[in-house]
């Protein structure tokens, strides 16, 4: 069976008249890629509207504003406002339930932020399932990364503890705390986390507090569920979708973004640590409605903005990283987050093949 991106993408080639024939079809097409039924019929109504305020009659016509409306349905992430966490010192808590790719975004995180000249930590606050604190001692190797652990079964409140005193001793930029999925009952797992956000309240008042919801695209809208329920006991921040390589859906991003109202932040693309990417509202809509073209548009503006962001910040004499760019001893310099949008992209696109 083809999946949300494909068969998106290829009903604007199936059809030529926009016609209610074509309405249906994008509907079941997006109800059945997990976009949920309120985003759905939101997209639909704003599609039929756009139609009919542009005077559109060919169904490729409606590819773009398609495209429009599904950016304007998901968070305008900023590095500023979303990103916070990484130009300070800070903390960045990853919960969900278990095996939805918790301990491996933890470990894909440590890589990512060291690879970007971070001082990251982890810390193994996962003691209560057997081999939890080695699986994540192989991710911090991987990522060549301190780590803090305690003992099986111990106190994972007191593993945040230390991890904090360690990360404020060390210098730490970014200390990532690994959580476990499952405790004896999910009240129990809820009162922990509760728990070592107290902790972290009172140990490090000052860091940038992130809390990362992880769940598993495969799960659909089991994983709205979920992240539902953590934002009722957390203040969770953003969510990492994983397991997106393997799942011909994908249209659950959508219904968390409307329904829960919390950006997806991360995307897991794989098992490796390098497979993780930072969600672009952008190159996901083109990806979805195959409308390529924008994309170079997007990529042009960001480009020419992160450029001109740099300059004036060389004239300034301040040191910036800006998105694209960054100036390095009165020297502007690309540097890879404008080649993130471009792995995005490529990323959305190549899940048309599933
Ligand atoms: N294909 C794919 N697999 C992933 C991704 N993220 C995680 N996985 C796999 O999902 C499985 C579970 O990952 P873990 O990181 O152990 O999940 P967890 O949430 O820490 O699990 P518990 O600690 O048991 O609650 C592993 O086999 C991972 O390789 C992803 O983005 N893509
Ligand atoms: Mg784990």
């Amino acid at each position: 069976m083809a999946g949300l991106f494909s068969k998106l993408s290829n009903l604007f080639s199936g059809h030529t008249e926009i016609t209610e024939d074509f309405y249906e079809e994008l509907e079941e097409t997006l109800i059945m890629g997990d976009v949920g039924f309120i985003a759905t019929e939101g997209i639909i109504a704003e599609l039929k509207e756009g139609v009919r305020r542009e005077k559109l009659t060919d169904a490729s016509g409606c590819q773009k504003l398609l495209q429009e409306i599904i950016v304007s349905h998901l968070h305008d992430l900023t590095e500023e406002k979303d990103y916070a966490f990484e130009r300070e010192k800070s903390i960045v808590l990853i919960v969900g339930v278990n095996g939805v790719g918790k301990t491996t975004s933890a470990g894909k995180l440590a890589y990512y932020y060291k690879s970007r000249g971070k001082k990251v930590m982890l810390a193994a606050a996962d003691t209560f399932r057997a081999a939890a604190i080695e699986q994540l001692t192989e991710w911090a190797n991987r990522a060549d990364v301190d780590i803090i652990k305690g003992n099986e079964g111990g106190d994972p409140g007191a593993v945040v503890f230390d991890a904090i005193q360690a990360a404020k001793a060390r210098g730490t930029d970014v200390l990532l705390v690994d959580t476990a999925g499952r405790l004896h009952n999910k009240k129990n797992l809820m009162n922990e986390l509760k728990k070592i956000g107290s902790i972290i309240q009172k140990e490090y008042p000052g860091a940038v507090k992130e809390t990362l919801v992880v769940v598993d695209a495969a799960t659909g809208q089991n994983a709205r569920e979920q992240a539902k329920e953590f934002k009722e006991v957390t203040d969770v921040s953003g969510v990492v979708l994983t397991k997106l390589d393997g799942s011909a859906k994908g249209g659950i991003v959508i219904a968390i973004e409307e329904e829960l109202d919390i950006p997806v932040k991360f995307v897991g693309t794989g098992e490796k640590v390098t497979d993780i990417i930072k969600f672009d509202a952008k190159a996901y809509a083109v990806g979805l409605t195959g409308y390529d073209e924008a994309m170079e548009e997007v990529l042009r503006r960001a480009d020419e903005e992160a450029r001109a962001k740099a300059e004036a910040a060389l004239k300034d004499q301040v040191p910036v990283v800006t998105q694209g760019y960054r100036v390095d001893e009165g020297e502007v310099i690309k540097v890879a987050s404008k080649e993130e949008k471009e792995d995005a992209f490529a990323f959305f696109r190549s899940l048309r093949n599933d």
